[in-house]
């Protein structure tokens, strides 16, 4: 049941009566920085969300208390009384009732939409499944060390329409989730990049070809196509004639890849070697690509190359991402908790192994509709033993080939511990769920910062 429980600002008009210019579906970060941003402009403003009591509620009803919020489920009634509804990245826009709405002629978008609507200066934008926030980090990183100034936002950290402000930047930089990208007509990049496709948020769309649709979209503003020619996903959304630079961790005649030279590996562009491999500081194979793209797309915007190769022979990484949290008694502690889908999991195993079966895993959460099939094989190469832990802990139990030892843990501590218990010099203890967090904690930030603190507490209570 639908229910207004923010003042109108207008007693004598009743809920039925109520026209809105905007409905912001959806009152969580985005949701509010979309208010921020119409607020003022003299726009008929309301707000819905499924929820009775989402995040931003007390801040809209502090900050903007006319500005009317019903919650519960949506209504097609209410949805129609808007001119344009703007749906949060967490509502799939073909929710019954935002279909009925848009059935009757309401114009549907999302935040991101509006935000490309406004801005004047170049956009360049990211999607993938996975690598994302690592390339548009260190991309900004490249950008600002040639003194570009960037606003970097998007599905990471600052939500897009909070980035506007009279002070333009060079570039805005935007890390473009599938939901985002569900809602986008407008945008015009100098250059965009899909990193990767790999099975991930199918409890949303029907399968991966919808999936990887929406990733498409990407690329069908125009701009330099940055393409991946190791996944062939999106290879295939290679369009001939257009300005396309390409990057390959295995083939050379990529314009950015890996070459061999006097006994190093290089990153070359072309013939040009551009950085040693051993002086980078990021672990993981994965994130050469990931390196590769973001040189890529620097060069689409005709960067400086010396800048670029100063930043990121000095980036470390983010956090949660194959973060190396310990090294005690021959045992490395890796932390990748971000690691929220099968394809970052199998980066971790392959890119973390020394070939020995080595590493004890502890992967687990909510799958998200999830085929953990293709784990198996790399669990059957590289691991020693799993420990499972929540929703999906029997589904990923499941596939973990006979022969290799599975242990089940009813939480992040005695994970943890069993690993503690089971490690030997040599070996690697990794946190990679291949599952989002949401069963279990507030998010993959919070599950990577328990699994420090338990790893810290053991390792202290061992006097290590
Ligand atoms: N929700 C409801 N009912 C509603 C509205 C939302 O139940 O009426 C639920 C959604 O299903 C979701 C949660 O609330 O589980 C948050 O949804 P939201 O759209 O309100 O999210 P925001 O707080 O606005 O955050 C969103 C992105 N979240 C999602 O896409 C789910 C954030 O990405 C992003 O940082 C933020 O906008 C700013 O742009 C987070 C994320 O998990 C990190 N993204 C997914 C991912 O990276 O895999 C796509
Ligand atoms: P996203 O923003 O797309 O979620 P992140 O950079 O935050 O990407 O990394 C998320 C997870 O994916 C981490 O577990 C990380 O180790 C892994 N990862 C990063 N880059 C890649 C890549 N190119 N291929 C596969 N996995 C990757």
């Amino acid at each position: 049941m639908m229910q207004a429980v923010a003042d109108t600002g207008n007693r004598n008009m009743t809920e039925t009566a109520q026209r809105f210019d905007t409905l912001v579906l959806g009152l969580g970060k985005t949701g509010m920085s979309c208010i921020r941003h119409l607020a003022g402009s003299g726009a008929r403003l309301g707000v819905a969300d499924t929820r009775q009591d989402p995040p931003e509620l007390q801040t809209l009803k502090q900050q903007y208390p006319l500005v009317p919020f019903f919650g519960g489920e949506f209504a097609a009634g209410l949805l129609c009384r808007a001119r344009r509804l703007v749906v949060s990245p967490g509502i799939a826009p073909a929710h019954p009732a935002i279909r009925a709405a848009q059935d009757a002629g309401v114009e549907i978008m999302g935040d991101v939409e509006i935000f490309c609507r406004h801005i004047n200066a170049p956009l360049i934008a990211v999607t993938g499944s996975n690598g994302k926030s690592t390339v548009v980090s260190l991309l900004a990183k490249m950008l600002e060390r040639s003194g570009l100034r960037v606003g970097l936002g998007g599905n990471f950290g600052t939500p897009a329409l909070d980035l506007l402000s009279p002070d333009i930047p060079d570039y805005y930089l935007l890390e473009l989730s599938s939901f985002q990208l569900e809602t986008l007509r407008s945008h015009r990049p100098a250059a965009a990049a899909v990193l990767n496709v790999c099975a991930d948020h199918l409890d949303r769309y029907g399968d991966m070809r919808e999936y990887a649709r929406a990733k498409e979209n990407i690329y069908a503003g125009g701009g330099t196509m940055v393409i991946n020619l190791d996944d062939e996903i999106v290879s295939g959304m290679s369009q001939p004639g257009r300005e396309t630079l390409t990057y390959s961790l295995a083939l050379p005649e990529a314009d950015f890849s890996i070459r061999r030279r006097n006994g190093e590996n290089w990153l070359v562009n072309r013939d040009a070697a551009l950085v040693q491999q051993s002086d980078l500081k990021v672990h993981g194979r994965h994130n050469l690509a990931n390196i590769l793209a973001s040189l890529a797309l620097g060069r689409a915007l005709d960067v400086p190359v010396p800048p670029m190769l100063e930043a990121l022979c000095e980036f470390t990484g983010l956090p949660h991402r194959c973060e190396r949290v310990a090294g005690v008694n021959g045992v490395d502690w890796f932390n990748d908790s971000k690691g929220t889908n099968v394809g970052a999991t199998l980066a971790a195993l392959n890119g973390l192994s020394n070939g020995r079966q080595n590493i004890i895993l502890i992967a687990g959460g909510d799958g998200k509709g999830a085929d953990f099939s293709p784990l198996g094989s790399a669990i059957g190469k590289h691991v020693k033993s799993t420990i499972v832990i929540g929703k999906s802990a029997n589904d990923i139990a499941a596939i973990v080939p006979d022969g290799k030892t599975v242990f089940y843990a009813t939480g992040m501590e005695p994970a943890v511990n069993t690993a503690f218990r089971l490690a030997r010099p040599g070996d690697t203890v990794l946190l990679s769920p291949a599952c989002a967090s949401l069963d279990m904690f507030r998010d993959f930030a919070e599950r990577g910062d328990v699994f420090k603190r338990c790893v810290a507490e053991v390792l202290a209570r061992a006097g290590r």
